[in-house]
């Protein structure tokens, strides 16, 4: 019989087992969010960059139907290079698994696997959200319902710009998501650094973060996720002008295309790559590597202040 378990990479079975910082990481933002080849690369350097911080990286995917948290360097090329990669949500996990499929896990998915590894920090680029046109279209991501349930902080650079932003920041209220702003109170657009929208709460520390995730699990009254937005500072961002350009662009051949579901967010993130001649995709990885970084901090302020209380 097949035993369906969390598979665990050596070196996060033994940083869990010894309570030291860990970080989880997804697969989809390589397999299908970046080009390759520099994908493959980039996975590297987002794990290097949870090292530099003094973390544990555990970049999490499903090969040949196990769900492994911690892939080792030969599972993290298979997905960022093998043909037939599927995009897992947290509703195909178990399927996928029953079939055998390789599969990479978005936001949502694998912030459930992270959080039922007791794995409590989470670092990607830009959420998924509430897409423009929603009111048409009912496309909205899974990653918003799941982290309503999920208790993980995720560090990202706010949502996708490609979305609706206020609409995704009303159904983060309306589904108990909490979101501070890192050094800010202006939610970032991901590629852009205002999104546009302000914020309830700003923090300014790794350890202020990590003592509210203490509070959320002492207080055990919100069972749901944090979300970290970290903006890109603005002479890094993607031109603005150039943005929205492409962006349109990117909207209306999406319509042309007849492309829905979960290809939306792929198709719109490959248009701005190739349309930004690369542009974008810089963009994209600094966002990475600055959320990896932070993320990493976050789970050391929280690891010390477990010792400490220990
Ligand atoms: N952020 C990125 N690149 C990505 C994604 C996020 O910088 O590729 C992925 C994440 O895996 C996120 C998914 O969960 O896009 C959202 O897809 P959808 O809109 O279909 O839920
Ligand atoms: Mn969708």
């Amino acid at each position: 019989m097949t035993d369906f378990h969390l598979r665990y990479g050596t070196e996060v079975a033994q940083a869990l087992r010894e309570q030291r910082p860990v970080v989880a990481l997804e697969s989809t933002i390589v397999s299908h969010g970046l080009p390759r080849p520099d994908n493959l690369r980039v996975a590297r350097q987002i794990e290097q960059a949870v090292r530099d911080a003094g973390a544990v990286p555990a970049t999490i995917g499903m090969v040949a139907g196990d769900l492994v948290v911690g892939l080792d360097d030969a599972e993290l090329t298979r997905l960022a290079t093998a043909d037939g990669v599927t995009k897992l949500s947290v509703r195909d996990l178990a399927v996928a698994a029953a079939t055998g499929a390789d599969g990479a896990t978005t936001v949502a998915a694998t912030s459930a696997v992270a959080a039922a590894a007791g794995i409590g920090v989470f670092a990607t680029g830009g959420l998924g959200g509430v897409h423009r046109e929603a009111a048409q279209t009912f496309d909205e991501s899974a990653d918003l319902v799941t982290l309503a349930r999920t208790p993980i902080a995720v560090v990202c650079a706010g949502v996708k710009s490609i979305l609706d932003v206020g609409a995704t920041l009303e159904r983060l209220e309306t589904l108990g998501v909490a979101v501070v702003g890192y050094r800010t109170r202006r939610f970032p657009g991901f590629f852009i650094t205002d999104g546009g929208f302000d914020l309830d709460w700003s923090v300014d520390s790794p350890e202020s973060i990590a003592a509210a995730l203490a509070a959320r699990a002492q207080h055990g009254v919100h069972h749901g996720g944090l979300i970290v937005a970290n903006p890109l500072p603005s002479d890094e961002q993607l031109d603005p002008e150039l943005h929205d350009r492409t962006l349109a662009e990117g909207l209306a051949r999406l319509d042309r295309d007849r492309v829905s579901g979960k290809a939306v967010t792929p198709y719109l993130l490959a248009h701005f790559h190739s349309a930004t001649e690369g542009a974008s995709l810089a963009v994209n990885v600094r966002i990475i590597l600055r959320n990896a970084d932070l993320a990493a901090r976050i789970a050391v302020a929280a690891a010390r202040r477990a010792d400490a209380s220990a």
